[in-house]
C-alpha cells in the first residue's frame, strides 16, 4: 500500500488541491487572469520567468523563516511561562547566540539580494531595440505611437460591456490594441498627458510609471503569439480602472500587413490626443530650450 504514514492521504488531498489550484487548466487564456488565479500569470518574456523564478525563491525563504520564528514562539510559550518555569534563569548575555542572530540575517539578506540584483540588472539591460512604442497614457484611455513607422498613432479605449464580441474579456479588452512581432525586442517609451498612469502587462513582466513631463522606458521580448492584457496600474481618477491594456503578438508576416492597414485605417482619423501629449506642451517645450 503506498498510504504508509496517516497524515498520506490528506498530504496527498492537499496536493491534488495544489496542483489544481497552481497549475494552468486548459480553460486558461494565456495573457489574462483567470478565476480562483493564486500565482502569477504564464510569463512569456524572460523578465516575466525570472520574476516568477524570484518570487517562488523567496516564498520558501519567507516561509522556512515564518515556521522557524513560530515554533520558537510556541517553544518559549511552553517551556517557559510562569508554571513550568517557576525560578527563571537570570542569565542576560549569550555572545555565541548573539553572533549568530545577527550574522545568520545578514547571510539571508545576502542570499536574497544576489538574485534580486540580477533580476533589478536584466530589466535595467536594453537589448537593441527591434521595434519601438510610445505608450501614452491619458485621463481614461491609452494612446500608442509607433516612431520606426511614419509615427503611426492611435488610440486604444476599452470596449464596453455591450460591445464585447466573442473571446474578448471584460474590463480588458481594448477598441484598438497594440500589435507588435513575437521574438522581438521591444522598447516602450512611457509618458502621460495628465496625471500619473501605469502601463503594466502581468505576462511580460513590465510595470512602470507614466508620469507627464517624463519619458520612461522599459522593454520586453514576448515569446509567444496572442493577446496580452493588463490594467493601468496607479490610480489616475474615477475611470482608472476602465483604461485596460491589449498586446497583440503576431507574427513578423502578420505585423507587417497590420501595419500597412493601420497605416492607412489611422492616417485617416489622427489622435485626438496628439496635441495634448508632454511633447507639446509649452512647459516640455521650454525645458528642452
Ligand atoms: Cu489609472
Amino acid at each position: 500500500m503506498p498510504n504508509g504514514f496517516p497524515g498520506a492521504r490528506v498530504c496527498a488531498l492537499f496536493t491534488a488541491i495544489a496542483s489544481f489550484l497552481f497549475s494552468a487548466p486548459a480553460w486558461a487564456e494565456l495573457g489574462q487572469p483567470r478565476p480562483w488565479q493564486l500565482g502569477f500569470q504564464e510569463p512569456v518574456t524572460p523578465i516575466a520567468r525570472q520574476i516568477g523564478q524570484f518570487h517562488d525563491f523567496l516564498l520558501i525563504i519567507i516561509t522556512v523563516t515564518s515556521i522557524f520564528v513560530l515554533a520558537l514562539m510556541v517553544y518559549v510559550g511552553l517551556r517557559f511561562n510562569a508554571k513550568s518555569n517557576p525560578k527563571p534563569s537570570k542569565t542576560t548575555h549569550n555572545t555565541t547566540l548573539e553572533v549568530l542572530w545577527t550574522v545568520v540575517p545578514i547571510i539571508i539578506l545576502v542570499i536574497i539580494a544576489v538574485p534580486s540584483f540580477r533580476l533589478l540588472f536584466a530589466q535595467y539591460d536594453f537589448p537593441k531595440a527591434d521595434l519601438t512604442i510610445k505608450a501614452i497614457g491619458n485621463q481614461w484611455y491609452w494612446t500608442y505611437e509607433y516612431p520606426d513607422h511614419d509615427a503611426l498613432t492611435f488610440d486604444a479605449v476599452i470596449v464596453e460591456d455591450a460591445d464585447l464580441k466573442p473571446g474578448q474579456p471584460r474590463l480588458l479588452a481594448t477598441d484598438n490594441e497594440v500589435v507588435v512581432p513575437v521574438n522581438k525586442n521591444v522598447h516602450v517609451l512611457i509618458t502621460a498627458s495628465d496625471v500619473l498612469h501605469n502601463w503594466t502587462v502581468p505576462a511580460f513582466g513590465v510595470k512602470v510609471d507614466a508620469v507627464p513631463g517624463r519619458l520612461l522606458r522599459t522593454w520586453f521580448r514576448a515569446e509567444k503569439t496572442g493577446t496580452f492584457y493588463g490594467q493601468c496600474s496607479e490610480l489616475c481618477g474615477a475611470k482608472h480602472a476602465f483604461m485596460p491594456i491589449a498586446v497583440r503578438v503576431v507574427t513578423d508576416e502578420q505585423f507587417a500587413s497590420w501595419l500597412q492597414k493601420a497605416k492607412k485605417e489611422f492616417a485617416a482619423a489622427p489622435s485626438e490626443t496628439l496635441q495634448e501629449t508632454p511633447a507639446e506642451t509649452p512647459r516640455l517645450a521650454e525645458l528642452k530650450r
